[in-house]
């Protein structure tokens, strides 16, 4: 070895309890401005990355305690409701129930009038007796209007959101070519109805309940001059429903691309993507393996939730599929 190779491997060597301090941390000695040694403690790399996660969980750990503590508020706000109603219903039941007595007992001095009495009164009597039957059907309505239902309906999103009440809502838009049942199948769905519709320019909005939920379904234009305006229901959005018409077989090219950049748009990053395969009812129809294979969705749609299912807008057979689908991806396993 030659005598400046044995220089550099001296000072390396030299160099490597320093290296180790520097990712343990530990004491230096330190020429200070006088030029005396003097020691200081230095922290380390290793302690800086462990201070680096503590603050980033200490800050997830308060963020979460303040969503708790709104949630918790949620709940308080949600009991007291329904206990004020429930007051406020034994309040009109005892109301009427006093009215309906002195009814009741004006009736039984009726009764125990003389007949010619009786006729002499008969329109105060009328009127009695018609006053009776009006609190016969208040009684009714409030009855039907008391909420015997104690429960408090708490679900938990997979994408980390809590909903505490009966129905949960989801924001979908509705997107496809032009001509490939969108609004066919937002009619079935809502109504259960098949109405051919006309082309839409611009767009319709419906909700559609199904389970614990409750869709607002955005079912925009497809016609290719429109489809700019697709990205303005993007934001907020937790699902997309993409449409194919099945039968098309010419253009599954241009379906495959509108499809691919939706897939590349941040704003729907997070989105579940659920494609109806539609038109079943006709005999031409691509099944849903061969449109998975041509269309790639297993290669377009990776890395997120996505499903496909088979459906006609006629029939509305496979809408629901799909529904149940979305609904199961949005609720985590503590949903109730
Ligand atoms: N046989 C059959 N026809 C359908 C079905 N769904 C839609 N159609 C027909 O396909 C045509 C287009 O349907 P639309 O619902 O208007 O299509 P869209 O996707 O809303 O089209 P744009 O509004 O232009 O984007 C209409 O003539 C419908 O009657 C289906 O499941 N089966
Ligand atoms: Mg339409």
């Amino acid at each position: 070895m030659s005598g400046l190779s044995l220089m550099k491997l001296m000072v390396q060597l030299g160099d490597c309890p320093l290296s180790l301090e520097a990712i343990e941390g530990g004491i230096v000695m330190q020429d200070d401005e006088q030029g005396d040694l003097t020691a200081h403690h230095i922290a380390g790399s290793a302690e800086d990355a462990r201070i680096k996660v503590r603050a980033y969980f200490d800050d997830l750990r308060e963020t979460v305690n303040r969503q708790e503590e709104a949630g918790l508020a949620v709940v308080n706000n949600c009991v007291r409701e329904k206990l004020l109603s429930l007051r406020q219903q034994q309040e009109d039941m005892a109301v009427l129930m006093s009215q309906v007595t002195s009814v009741c007992m004006e009736c039984e001095r009726a009764l125990k009038r003389s007949d010619a009495e009786v006729i002499e009164a008969r329109n105060s009597i009328h009127s009695l007796l018609e006053t009776f039957q009006e609190q016969q059907e208040q009684f009714t309505n409030i009855a039907s209007l008391c909420d015997t239902d104690a429960a408090i309906p708490v679900a938990f999103t997979k994408d980390n959101r809590v909903h505490i009440g009966p129905k949960m809502e989801m924001r979908v838009v509705v997107l496809g070519l032009d001509g490939a049942g969108k609004t066919s199948i937002l009619f079935k769905m809502k109504q259960d109805e098949f109405i051919s519709p006309i082309t839409t320019i611009g767009f319709n909005v419906e909700t559609v309940e199904h389970r614990s939920l409750k869709f607002t379904l955005w079912d925009v234009g497809g016609l290719q001059k429109l489809r700019p305006l697709w990205r303005h229901y993007y934001l907020n959005t937790q699902a997309v429903i993409f449409v194919i018409d099945s039968t098309n077989i010419e253009r599954i090219t241009e379906a495959h691309e509108e499809l691919a950049k939706l897939m590349a748009e941040k704003r729907l990053k997070d989105a579940l993507v659920l494609i109806y395969a539609n038109k079943q009812d006709l005999p031409s129809a691509l099944s849903v393996d061969a449109l998975t294979e041509q269309l790639a969705l297993h290669k377009l749609c990776c890395g997120r939730s996505w499903n496909i299912f088979a459906c006609d807008a006629h029939s509305g057979k496979g809408l629901h599929e799909g529904l149940d689908w979305l609904a199961r991806q949005l609720m985590s396993e503590f949903a109730q």
